[in-house]
C-alpha cells in the first residue's frame, strides 16, 4: 500500500515537473515577447495568491467574531425587549413589559442594549437605524431581532430600508434616547396615559 502511495506520488511529481521542462515552459522564457507572457503570469499569480489569503484571512476573522458576538448577545440580562410591527406604511412599537403602544416612535434608554423583535403585517420592510445598529428586515409571519444601543441622549432618525410600495420613501421614524430616570419617568407616565 504505502509502495503504491509513494509511486503515485513520484509519477504525479514527475508529470508535474515534466510542464516546467524547458522545452515547452512559459517559466523559462527565451525571448523578449516569451518574456513579458512571463511577466504577466508571476503578476497574476502574486495577485491570486494575496487575494486567496485576504479573503481566508476575513473568513476567519469572521467567522471567530460572529461566535463571540452571539454568545455575548445570548448573556447580557440587562436587555429590553420592544416589539415592533411593521405594515405599509406605518411602524407599531408595543414594550410587552408594560403594556405600552405607539406608532412610529420608540424610547429606550441610554446605555442599554435593547432587542427589537421586528416582524410585518404584510410586505416585507426594512427596519433601519443607521446611528444605532444595523439593517434587518421586517417578514411577514416570521420575527427577526436586531439589537441596538445608544451610548448618548438624544433623539435618532429610523427609515424603511427596504422598498415596500408608494409611500416606502414616508415610512420612517425616530428612536429617542433618554436617561435611566427619564426613561422610568417616561414608562409612569405613558401606564396613565394608556
Ligand atoms: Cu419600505
Amino acid at each position: 500500500m504505502v509502495n503504491r502511495v509513494t509511486e503515485y506520488l513520484f509519477t504525479a511529481s514527475a508529470l508535474l515537473l515534466a510542464g516546467c521542462s524547458e522545452p515547452y515552459s512559459i517559466l523559462a522564457p527565451a525571448g523578449p515577447s516569451a518574456k513579458a507572457v512571463t511577466t504577466i503570469w508571476w503578476g497574476m499569480l502574486t495577485v491570486g495568491v494575496v487575494v486567496l489569503l485576504g479573503i481566508c484571512s476575513l473568513w476567519w476573522y469572521a467567522s471567530f467574531r460572529r461566535n463571540r458576538k452571539y454568545s455575548d448577545a445570548d448573556v447580557d440580562e440587562r436587555a429590553v425587549r420592544i416589539d415592533v410591527h411593521a405594515r405599509q406604511w406605518a411602524w407599531d412599537v408595543t414594550y410587552p413589559q408594560h403594556d405600552i403602544e405607539l406608532t412610529d416612535e420608540i424610547h429606550i434608554p441610554v446605555d442599554t442594549p435593547i432587542d427589537i423583535h421586528v416582524t410585518s403585517a404584510d410586505v416585507i420592510h426594512g427596519f433601519w437605524v443607521p446611528r444605532l445598529g444595523g439593517k434587518i428586515d421586517a417578514i411577514p409571519g416570521h420575527t427577526n431581532i436586531v439589537r441596538l444601543q445608544a451610548d448618548e441622549v438624544g433623539e435618532f432618525g429610523g427609515q424603511c430600508a427596504e422598498y415596500c410600495g408608494l409611500s416606502h420613501a414616508k415610512m420612517h421614524f425616530k428612536v429617542i434616547a433618554h436617561s435611566a430616570e427619564k426613561f422610568d419617568a417616561w414608562l409612569v407616565q405613558q401606564g396613565k396615559t394608556q
